[in-house]
């Protein structure tokens, strides 16, 4: 019964139910936050409550509140989806008080668990559109954040433009009061605070895509101009899209880690959170309507994001796919599992070291070298438990920001592109379904179509003519898509490991 406050749950412990009133029960190991939740004010309104918005800016947020004077930087979640997952959180965000538990692990195994209060509304918008958009109009809101993922963006990479053409935005643009995306609805909030004569909000996008600001804004101002062009030119002057930089790695949480980490925590929590212990926030300086100061809990506020977003994206998220798409066609299940595989270790780190640093400029104060070790450490987590699905989902949408720039670099300065374009091989057999134990699979690739998702049976035809790959200008008889064919077709006669050996013989070693 979900009013008992205490249970016995799968293990056969005793857990305590979370909500408000229980707080003052929870068990000695977690931790909660100390001010007082009921004066906190939500001032940042966050679009798409995913587990890594809630085990990063909910984190930070949450230190946050517990300084003096800040009461008014809480969060209103916000659901932008209409899917089973989303109704989920509908149902159990507010019957916990929209409290939830997070565990994070450090790389020596040992675990830190608290109770996370800086949500303190959560809003469902295909359900009440209209409560969504009076918050985001409110003068209180002053930030509107994002977590709606690479894909998310209506993006396209090819021609660097808002795809105004796809389905939702249509539907969006034939109706503006009645949005579904978060474009919809920061357009149509920004209306209502220009003509209610109220001052804008600083959109905040926190995805990992290339200059996210930038992104951001050409999405916001695309959509507004095909509305109002008087509204985009007030957006265009008025409100500021910071850039950022953000990093935790939160994995996907199973029905079997919710049980093991609420009978660690002692709390039966029906969304647990789970992250590594290492986080980093880099924001640019650029904040239209006062920001929260967040260098007081160990972000960094910086005026050029840039280098830090580049390091990450290249350095942190292509290792990610480098070492997913072989390990999953290995059959290896997480991502500590693969790096724990000597040839996949040695194939990330040769990629950073020969294909990455090479290219990169280091942001102030910081050491590639050190940074490339960090990751690979972070990598090995023996307790965060991230699975390669994960990693390899959506390559449609990550492959363009993490790898591919590289991929073309080194390949235009003629250097050795072999291991990139294995993983490039290992990624258009991924799409096929089938690893190399003969075992299906369901590739998640959203935004790839059935019809486009065919295509990379056929290498040459992927590379060519596929959108994700559109800004290479690739040819058939581009140097890579010479070579990710010859791996292509060697890994599906030979399967990945072995072709991974000769690649890692043959690859120099040197720009
Ligand atoms: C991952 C990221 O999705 C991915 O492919 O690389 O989610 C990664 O875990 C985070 O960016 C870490 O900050």
């Amino acid at each position: 019964t979900p009013s008992a406050t205490m249970r016995t749950g799968a293990t056969g412990l005793t857990m305590i139910d979370l909500r408000s009133d229980t707080l003052a029960d929870l068990p000695a190991q977690t931790q909660r936050f100390a001010y007082d939740r009921q004066a906190v004010r939500p001032g940042i309104v966050h679009l798409s409550v995913g587990n890594f918005h809630r085990a990063h800016q909910a984190w930070y947020l949450d230190r946050l509140l517990a300084k003096p004077g800040n009461e008014g930087w809480g969060i209103c979640g916000v659901g932008l989806m209409d899917d089973a997952n989303e109704r989920l959180k509908k149902d159990i965000f507010p019957a916990q008080d929209n409290l939830y538990t997070l565990t994070r692990y450090a790389a020596d195994g040992s675990s830190t668990h608290q109770v996370i209060g800086s949500m303190v509304e959560y809003l469902f918008a295909p359900g009440d559109p209209e409560a969504v958009l009076a918050r985001m109009a409110d003068p209180a809101t002053r930030i509107v954040s994002l977590t709606i993922t690479e894909g998310g963006y209506n993006h396209d990479p090819a021609t660097g433009t808002y795809r105004l053409h796809a389905p939702m935005t249509q539907a969006e643009l034939a109706e503006p009061a009645r949005p579904r995306s978060a474009f919809g609805y920061i357009v149509e909030a920004l209306r209502r605070r220009r003509d209610s004569g109220t001052p804008p909000f600083t959109v905040m996008s926190c995805d990992n895509l290339r200059d996210n600001g930038v992104i951001s804004r050409s999405a916001v101002i695309s959509h507004a101009m095909a509305l109002d062009a008087d509204l985009a030119d007030w957006i265009e002057q008025n409100v500021t899209f910071p850039t950022s930089m953000v990093d935790r790695i939160t994995p996907v949480v199973h029905k079997e880690d919710a049980e093991r980490v609420n009978a660690e925590c002692g709390v039966h929590d029906r969304l647990p959170v789970i992250s590594e212990d290492f986080a980093q926030w880099v924001i640019e300086d650029r904040f239209c309507n006062g920001r929260p100061p967040l260098e007081s809990v160990g972000a960094q506020v910086v005026a050029d994001v840039h280098p830090y977003e580049l390091a990450k994206v290249r350095m942190l998220n292509a290792s990610h796919s480098m070492l997913a798409y072989p390990g999953q066609l290995a059959g290896l299940e997480t991502v500590k599992d693969a790096i724990d595989h000597p040839l996949i270790h040695r194939l990330v780190f040769d990629f950073m070291t020969h294909d990455v640093l090479p290219i990169l400029h280091a942001p102030d104060g910081m050491n590639l070298e050190t940074y490339r070790d960090q990751i690979i450490a972070r990598f090995s987590n023996p307790k965060v438990g991230d699975r390669l699905s994960r990693i390899t989902g959506d390559g449609r949408s990550k492959l363009p920001t993490f790898l591919l720039p590289t991929l073309a670099t080194v390949a235009e300065r003629g250097g050795d592109i072999r291991r990139m374009a294995f993983v490039v091989a290992c990624f258009l057999r991924y799409c096929g379904g089938r690893d190399d134990l003969g075992r299906d699979f369901e590739p998640f690739e959203p935004h790839l179509t059935d019809d486009r998702r065919a295509l990379t049976g056929d290498p040459v035809k992927a590379l060519t003519t596929l959108p994700m790959f559109g800004d290479m200008g690739l040819t058939p008889s581009s140097v890579i898509v010479e070579m990710t064919a010859i791996y292509a077709h060697a890994i599906a006669a030979q399967g990945t490991l072995t072709v991974l050996e000769e690649v890692l013989r043959v690859a120099s070693h040197v720009m």
